[in-house]
């Protein structure tokens, strides 16, 4: 049985900053609520359970973070403000296009001594350039809000925390939950303290079911908020069944079904009424199309139909 989501809040302790989050989630969405903005919450990445209390060894839940920080960018695009709640150290939105050594690479160094200089190379200010100018629009009008999590529990906390701020938008919110959530966890009071020891034989690890946060987060903490879920399967026979298992049991309004290894040119909306693939082509790909700009395009447009059904 899974646990209760009350009594997952009543056990796990906040993060240790989560009261400077709580007070940046607030300002940010209270300052562009005045100003009549749509919003997106975004989350991305995985969340992850660890096994020991001063943790060594952790569970992890499988994502880059890719969905979550390309969606953001298109979100911006379409004018909303977005708060990208994402796993530390997962992709994030504009530097995702320099994570390794691109970044390095695209860079010179010149004279070195007292007088060393560096430049971007020639051939990569075109690549650069427009990014460069996006990312400093959307710092400047302060338009994003970075929040970071690594454990499941962390998530729990700062998700109801950006929800209690969200609740003000009504309608004008969008929830776009591309995080990838543990459905496991060992609950803090069966933790081991200290680091096991291998001395010690097999260690007997007892996974127990993640409350679902989707039901409060749809029926009490964004009641009026346009809620849309991913959900990550392998098995393709059951990406469409579960997905609407998940509609019918939360009552949100849309889930974008993917499969693991075709994720990134594939995926399904799966609505209360009907269902339907968006697929990028080989050609779409190799000419550098990314399939979030037709997902968040039909989202926005999904969110607009919703804002204004909401009118009469
Ligand atoms: C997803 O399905 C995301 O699209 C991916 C993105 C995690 C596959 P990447 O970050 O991958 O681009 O590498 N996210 C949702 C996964 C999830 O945990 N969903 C829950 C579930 O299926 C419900 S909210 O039960």
């Amino acid at each position: 049985m899974a646990s209760h989501w009350e009594e997952f809040y009543a056990t796990h302790l906040p993060p240790s900053d989560f009261e400077d989050n709580r007070t940046l989630l607030k300002e940010f969405c209270d300052r562009h609520n005045k100003c009549g903005q749509r919003i997106a919450l975004i989350t991305s990445g995985g969340t992850t359970v660890p096994l020991e209390h001063n943790t060594v060894r952790f569970v992890d839940n499988f994502s880059a973070g890719t969905r979550g920080a390309i969606s953001a960018e298109y979100f911006l695009e379409h004018g909303y403000v977005v708060i990208f709640l994402h796993r530390l150290k997962s992709l994030e939105p504009f530097t995702r296009y320099f994570s390794g050594q691109k970044f390095m690479d695209m860079l010179e160094l010149h004279d070195r001594g007292p007088n060393t200089t560096i430049t971007v190379k020639p051939d990569s200010v075109d690549v650069l350039a427009p990014i460069l100018a996006s990312y400093k629009a959307v710092q400047e009008g302060g338009r994003i809000l970075y929040v970071n999590f690594t454990t499941v529990s962390d998530y729990f906390w700062l998700l109801r925390a950006a929800c209690e701020c969200l609740a003000a938008y009504g309608p004008k919110a969008v929830l776009y939950l591309a995080a990838a959530v543990s459905d496991f966890y060992v609950p803090s009071n069966q933790l081991p303290t200290h680091k096991m020891q291998s001395g010690a034989g097999v260690p007997n690890i007892q996974l127990q079911l993640v409350p679902k946060l989707l039901a409060p987060l749809v029926s009490l903490w964004v009641p009026h908020a346009f809620v849309v879920s991913f959900k990550l399967e392998t098995d393709e026979t059951l990406l469409i069944s579960k997905a609407r298992d998940s509609l019918n049991k939360y009552k949100h309004k849309l889930v974008i079904g993917n499969i693991l290894q075709t994720r990134r040119s594939k995926v399904v909306f799966v609505t209360p009424d009907n269902s339907y693939e968006v697929v990028l082509s080989r050609e779409q790909m190799l000419n550098g199309m990314e399939i979030e700009d037709t997902i968040v395009s039909n989202v926005v447009l999904s969110h607009t139909d919703f804002i204004q059904s909401q009118k009469y």
